[in-house]
Formats: structure tokens, C-alpha cells, sequence
């Protein structure tokens, strides 16, 4: 190895001390910036591990809801009425929608959608354990739509408030959407609670199977939470995992009660002192098998996924044809100027470039 002329390795070592400088002036923007509750934008300087653990939980947010759109969808063709099968579909639509927006929050992190969904393909990213269970009967829905969407809200409401920009505001339009399927959930479970007698059989059983995993959504204890303290600092998460249960279970108790249904756990019980709800023990084992793609329904959901993807390969292909045609026709020919055409920079004034036919042909 070549030795550095000493008026080279001086350089060098104020460059780094520069750097150095640099690096801690940044940092020190950014802490300001993060205990002043202010944003944090995609073109700020930020950590890299601040930016790693946002790609870690918004990739792992992104697959839940595009996952958690095949245990409900199961019930699309067997919905009892047209305005349940409605309902239902407008809800597992904005699963989608809430997968797209937060592909679109990762990727302002400088990850791309591709390599996220590459991740959950090959199970080097997670997605919440919740989906992993079946639905097998229609009241299914509705436990879905009380309990898991309950549960998404009271972990995501606080997450509006996360100290990067664009997960937050994601997070606005998301909690609002989940809000009318956790009442449309209750709703349903209402009717068949209010039914016949199997009516409410097969809510009852619904509710005690959903319960234990919803509780589990919120991830294990803040004992053995590794990312809790780090996220809480960065005000990524505002609540501890245990906060969050704890708000959920007392936010259900009532709820339960006015739907005339039972919460599975005998232990359950209000605890004057506390100003809270005590529960029974978590099966965290269950968790952890779930986790580990042990779960009654892992293998089914992950399958389900890929053959999705690799079938909807035409689409994505005709779709960036599409773009690639259009980018071409809106570039001016060679030696023309803005003058020659009509002014707009558009060859058909306020239209995009086009003609009218591709455009129809384009809708159809
Ligand atoms: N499932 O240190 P922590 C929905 C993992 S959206 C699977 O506590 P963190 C809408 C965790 O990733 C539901 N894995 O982690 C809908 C980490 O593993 P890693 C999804 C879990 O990130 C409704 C390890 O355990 N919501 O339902 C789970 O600080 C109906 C250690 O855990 C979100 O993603 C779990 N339940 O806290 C759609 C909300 N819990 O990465 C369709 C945003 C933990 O080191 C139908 N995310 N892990 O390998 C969060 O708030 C957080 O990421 C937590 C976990 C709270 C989930």
C-alpha cells in the first residue's frame, strides 16, 4: 500500500474532521427538529437507522393491508345480501388503496416497491400476524371489522402524529377509512347478535376466536419489544405496544356489552385502582409460532400473494407500456419549439397529448 504525501494526509484528516463537523450539525438539526415535534421530509437529512426502521415497520404496515385483504374477500361471493357484498367490497378495496399509499410513503424513503414486495415474497419482511388466521363463517367479517379494524385505529391514530412526514399524513386518511369499517363491523355483528339464536351463536364464536389475536396485533410486550425504546424516541411510535392493549381492551369492554356478546377471558375484570381493565395471560408462544409462518393459515396467504403478483405481471407490464407511449408522444419532435405549436406545450391544448380515440380506447 502507497504511503500519503504528509500535505495529503492532512487533507484528508480535515475532510474528516469536516465530515465529522457535518454529520453532527445534521444530527443535531434533526434531534432539534424531531423534540420540536416537527416534521421530518423525505429530502431532510435523517439517520440511517431512523430511516431503516420507517422502511422496517411502513413495508411491514403496506403488506398487513394488502395481505389482510384475502381473509375478508374469502367472503365476497358468499355475502348474504347485495348490500353486504357492497360494503364488503368497498372495504377490502380500501385495504388496497391503504397498501398503495403506504408503498408511496416507503418509497419517498428511497425504497422501491419492487424490492418490498420481493421481501414479503420471500419472507425476509413481515406482515401482522392477525392475518394469518381464517374466516370461517361470515360473522368472521364483522370480527374483523370491530376487532382488527378496532385495533389497527387505536395503533394507528397515534401514528398520525409520526415525526415523518409522509407516513403521518398517510395515516390521516387511513385511520378515517378504518373507522367506517370497524363501525361497519360492529354493525354487522350487532344484526346477527340481535338474530336468531345461531345468529348469535356464530357471532359469540367469532369474537372468541378474533379476540386473543387482536390482542396480539399490537406486538409483544414492552419487555420484549427491541424496537419500542429507539421508535419512541424518534416520536415514530408515540405509545408503548402494552399502552396501546391496554387502551384497546378498555375500549372494547363496553362495546362488547351493548352488543350483548362476551369477551373469552375470564380474568377480564375492572380494576378501580388502575383506571383499567384487567386481562388474562397471552398465549405469546402462539404469537411467536405465528411469526415464525406456523400459523393456521401462513403457507395459504403467502401462496395466495405470489400467485396474485405473478398473475397480475400482464397488467403492470401494459401499464408501464402505457406510460413509456405516452412519455414518447408528449416529447416535442427535434427543432420544435414552443412557439410553432399551440402555446400550451400540449399539441391539443389543455389535453393531454393523445388523440381522443387513445384515450377512449385507453378507458375501455
Ligand atoms: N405481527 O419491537 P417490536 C390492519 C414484529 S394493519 C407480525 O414491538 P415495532 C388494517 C416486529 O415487526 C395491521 N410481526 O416492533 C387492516 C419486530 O420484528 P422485526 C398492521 C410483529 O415495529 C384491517 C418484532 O416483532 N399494522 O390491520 C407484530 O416497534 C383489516 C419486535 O416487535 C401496522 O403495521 C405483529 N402483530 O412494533 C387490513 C401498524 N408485532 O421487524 C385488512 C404499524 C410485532 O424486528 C383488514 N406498525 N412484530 O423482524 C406498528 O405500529 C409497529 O410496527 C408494531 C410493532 C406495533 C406492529
Amino acid at each position: 500500500m502507497a504511503t500519503a504525501a504528509p500535505h495529503h494526509t492532512a487533507r484528508a484528516q480535515a475532510d474528516g474532521q469536516d465530515e465529522a463537523a457535518h454529520a453532527a450539525a445534521y444530527e443535531a438539526v434533526f434531534d432539534a427538529a424531531v423534540a420540536a415535534d416537527e416534521r421530518i421530509e423525505p429530502r431532510d437529512w435523517m439517520p440511517d437507522a431512523y430511516r431503516s426502521t420507517l422502511v422496517r415497520q411502513i413495508a411491514q404496515h403496506a403488506h398487513s393491508e394488502i395481505i389482510g385483504m384475502q381473509p375478508e374477500a374469502n367472503w365476497i361471493t358468499r355475502a348474504p345480501s347485495l348490500r353486504r357484498k357492497a360494503i364488503l367490497m368497498a372495504k377490502v378495496q380500501d385495504e388496497a388503496g391503504h397498501g398503495l399509499y403506504l408503498y408511496s410513503a416507503a418509497e419517498t424513503l428511497g425504497t422501491g416497491r419492487d424490492e418490498l414486495l420481493d421481501k414479503l415474497h420471500t419472507g425476509r419482511q413481515k406482515y401482522s400476524s392477525i392475518f394469518n388466521y381464517p374466516t370461517l363463517t361470515w360473522a368472521d367479517v364483522g370480527a374483523i371489522g370491530w376487532l382488527v379494524d378496532g385495533a389497527a385505529i387505536t395503533n394507528q391514530v397515534p401514528l398520525c402524529r409520526c415525526s415523518y412526514g409522509p407516513y403521518a399524513r398517510a395515516m390521516v386518511r387511513i385511520c378515517k377509512e378504518e373507522s367506517f369499517h370497524q363501525r361497519q363491523g360492529y354493525e354487522l355483528l350487532l344484526a346477527l347478535s340481535r338474530g336468531t339464536p345461531e345468529q348469535h351463536e356464530m357471532a359469540q364464536d367469532a369474537v372468541n376466536r378474533w379476540w386473543w389475536p387482536s390482542l396480539m396485533m399490537f406486538g409483544p410486550p414492552d419487555d420484549e419489544s427491541s424496537h419500542s425504546a429507539q421508535s419512541m424516541a424518534w416520536k415514530i411510535k408515540r405509545h408503548s405496544n402494552d399502552e396501546l392493549r391496554q387502551r384497546f381492551v378498555d375500549i372494547c369492554v363496553p362495546q362488547a356489552e351493548s352488543l350483548g356478546l362476551t369477551l373469552p377471558d375470564p380474568d377480564l375484570v375492572w380494576n378501580e385502582e388502575r383506571g383499567h381493565h384487567d386481562f388474562g395471560a397471552i398465549d405469546w408462544t402462539e404469537f411467536r409460532e405465528v411469526l415464525k409462518g406456523n400459523g393456521p393459515c401462513n403457507e395459504q396467504r403467502i401462496t395466495q400473494r405470489r400467485r396474485a403478483h405473478d398473475e397480475g405481471a400482464w397488467v403492470r407490464e401494459a401499464a408501464a407500456a402505457y406510460a413509456e407511449k405516452q412519455a414518447t408522444r408528449a416529447e416535442p419532435p427535434a427543432g420544435h419549439t414552443d412557439q410553432q405549436s399551440n402555446g400550451t406545450g400540449s399539441p391539443q391544448g389543455d389535453e393531454p397529448a393523445g388523440t381522443a380515440d387513445e384515450h377512449a380506447e385507453a378507458r375501455a
